[in-house]
Formats: C-alpha cells, sequence, structure tokens
C-alpha cells in the first residue's frame, strides 16, 4: 500500500526500471513506452483537473470514424499521447478510437528489431466529461512481429492473448496508473504534490465476490435470452453468492471496471440487435482490460469465446464484452452453450 516509509517509497518510474532489470538483455525500449504513456496520462489528468476552467470541455463539433460526436477532450488527450509516443523510436505504430486509420511510424522495411505498435482510447467515457464523472485512459501494446513475412494488416491485428503490457487510468477522485506487463497487476496512484504516480496497490486480486453488477439495463428488452437470465440472476437470484450483489453503473468502462476489479463483481456491455457486436471496442477497450482481468484472477468472453483469443480483423472492431469474476463468467458462458443448443 502507499509509502508507509520512505524506505517502500516506489513511483511509476522506478518500478518500471526494477522490472526491467528483471531482463538483463532488455535495451529499456519498451520501458520507454511505459513511461511516456505515463508522462501523458499526466498532462491528461491536469486537463481533466482543470476542465470547466479551461476551454476542455464540451463538443468539438466533429465526429470519429465510428460516427461518434467527438469531445474537445477526446481530440486534446488523443493528440497529447501522439506527441508523447511520437518520438520513441520503438514505436512502429499507433492506433487510436479517434482515429480511422493506424498510425504508422515506421515502416515495415526500416524496422530491424524490437518495435511495438500501440493501441489506445485516449478518453473514455467521453460524454461523462461535461458532469464531471470519471473517465479513463486505456492502453494496450504489441510488439510488431518485423522478422515474420505477413499481409500488412496481419502485422498489426494480433489477438489480445499477444498483448506484452495492457493498461489504463482512470481520473476519479484521484488519478490512478494500472497494468500489467504479465507479471501481476500493480496500480499507482498520482500524487499531485510531487507530480508522480507512487505504487500504491501491488500485485491487485480481483475478489471472487460478485459484489457488484455493472450493466446498462436500458437493453434489457433487446438483450438474448442467455444475457436476460444471466441479468436475472445477478440481481434477483436469493443463492448466497448473489444475495449481496448490488447494481452500480457509471457509464465510463475504466471507472466501472476499476471499482469491480477492486471489489469484485460483473461488468457487460451485450451485443443487441441494434449493435450486433455490442458497442466496446476489441482492441483498446477490451483486450487489454481482459488482460488485466485474466491477470488480477478474473476472467473475460464474448460469451463464446475467450476474449483475448479473438482474432481482429479491423482496428474498431467490437465485441459483446463480460468481465469479471471467474465464476460468473463461466455461469453466463454456460447460459449462452444452452440457449444456443436450443
Ligand atoms: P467512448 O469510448 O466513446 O467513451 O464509449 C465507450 C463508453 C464506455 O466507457 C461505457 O462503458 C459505454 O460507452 C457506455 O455506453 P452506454 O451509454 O450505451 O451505456
Ligand atoms: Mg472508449
Amino acid at each position: 500500500m502507499a509509502a508507509g516509509s520512505w524506505q517502500d517509497f516506489d513511483t511509476l518510474e522506478s518500478f518500471i526500471a526494477r522490472q526491467q532489470r528483471l531482463y538483463p538483455h532488455s535495451r529499456g525500449k519498451f520501458s520507454d513506452i511505459l513511461r511516456r504513456i505515463g508522462l501523458g496520462s499526466k498532462i491528461i489528468a491536469s486537463k481533466v483537473r482543470m476542465a470547466g476552467l479551461v476551454d476542455v470541455l464540451g463538443k468539438q463539433g466533429t465526429s470519429n470514424v465510428q460516427g461518434e460526436e467527438q469531445m474537445k477532450l477526446d481530440v486534446i488527450a488523443n493528440q497529447i499521447i501522439k506527441s508523447v509516443l511520437g518520438w520513441v523510436t520503438s514505436v512502429a505504430a499507433i492506433a487510436s478510437e479517434e482515429d480511422e486509420k493506424i498510425t504508422i511510424l515506421h515502416h515495415y522495411e526500416e524496422i530491424k528489431e524490437d518495435q511495438y505498435v500501440v493501441f489506445y482510447d485516449p478518453v473514455d467515457g467521453s460524454s461523462n466529461i461535461d458532469v464531471n464523472v470519471s473517465v479513463g485512459t486505456i492502453f494496450s501494446i504489441y510488439r510488431y512481429p518485423y522478422n515474420q513475412p505477413r499481409p500488412p494488416l496481419e502485422r498489426y491485428l494480433l489477438p489480445g492473448s499477444q498483448q506484452v503490457a495492457a493498461g489504463y487510468v482512470v481520473y476519479g477522485s484521484s488519478a490512478m496508473f494500472v497494468y500489467t506487463t504479465g507479471q501481476g497487476v500493480h496500480g499507482f496512484t498520482l500524487d499531485p504534490e510531487i507530480g508522480e504516480f507512487v505504487l500504491s496497490h501491488e500485485n491487485i486480486r480481483t475478489p471472487d465476490v460478485c459484489t457488484y453488477y455493472s450493466a446498462n439495463d436500458t437493453y434489457y428488452p433487446q438483450w438474448s435470452e442467455a444475457v436476460r437470465k444471466f441479468s436475472d440472476t445477478l440481481r434477483f437470484s436469493d443463492e448466497p453468492r448473489y444475495a449481496k450483489t448490488t447494481c452500480r453503473y457509471v457509464g465510463s468502462l475504466v471507472a466501472d471496471f476499476h471499482r469491480n476489479l477492486l471489489g469484485g463483481g460483473v461488468f457487460m456491455y451485450p451485443e443487441n440487435p441494434s449493435a450486433p457486436h455490442g458497442k466496446l471496442r476489441l482492441l483498446y477497450e477490451c483486450a487489454p482490460l481482459a488482460m488485466i482481468a485474466e491477470q488480477a484472477g478474473g476472467k473475460a468472453s464474448t460469451g463464446r469465446e475467450r476474449i483475448l483469443d479473438v482474432q481482429p480483423s479491423d482496428v474498431h472492431q467490437r465485441v459483446p464484452f463480460f468481465v469479471g469474476c471467474r465464476q460468473d463468467i463461466e455461469l453466463y458462458e454456460q447460459l449462452v452453450r444452452q440457449m444456443d443448443a436450443g
């Protein structure tokens, strides 16, 4: 937990450096990327904190490739992440929720050693910005397969199981940076006095207790039979496991996910007839959070497939997303199997 003495004091920077030392041959290129995302999120945190005082609130007056209205902060934060990653020589390409196409920084022919591809959602939950509710940044990092001949798009579109790191920053009552490189999940709280993310939650394990049920229930009439049964079980069942389950839904994925990661529960954004693949995007929303959930002892699924096994076919691809306690997500998968079997 938070620094009790100076001896225990660890920041995101020093933690990344310590982790790097575990790999004696590492040249620190990957660590550079994490550090730069840390810097970018501090800049975004300061913009979020100043919202209302400076001109970052409100609509930009433009739409992104998915037809969603862009908020000013979406555009500002997208630019911030691009600027912090732009000069890092180990970043081959970046892809954002706010940009139609992948931005290639180094072309295939130029790449002769390990480089990385970064996917990110600069401000997730941006419809909440104007009303002062928590938002977040999500990121996902893949090693670029430079020495494997593949069709161009397949060099970038890899299943989540191949992520080398994933994380998010939640801009809440404090800002918190949570990430994994496959060696557990670690959380750092921004100390505004010193401007550093300080290690506050080492090796997070999600409780195996279904404390929270998080879904937008207004879609209930459109959900499949399996989703409705699952929702009914979590909300109304008198089984001891669900007796104390309560509903919490912020409408900012990062905030909902973060609360459930620490307190236990299920978040879901299912498919429905008007959104046949759900709303959330695989590469910069679901896959990174799925990696974190699994690293913390939870599970993430579309209902029919592990999220980390889904082979992407498009940068902005959407998938149904069910994430949280292993046992509850398995219950949903079982309900889907029963429904499919008729
Ligand atoms: P965004 O990336 O454009 O902000 O959209 C994603 C957000 C998630 O944060 C949240 O879980 C979801 O949209 C909420 O959607 P809804 O309003 O349909 O419940
Ligand atoms: Mg988003």
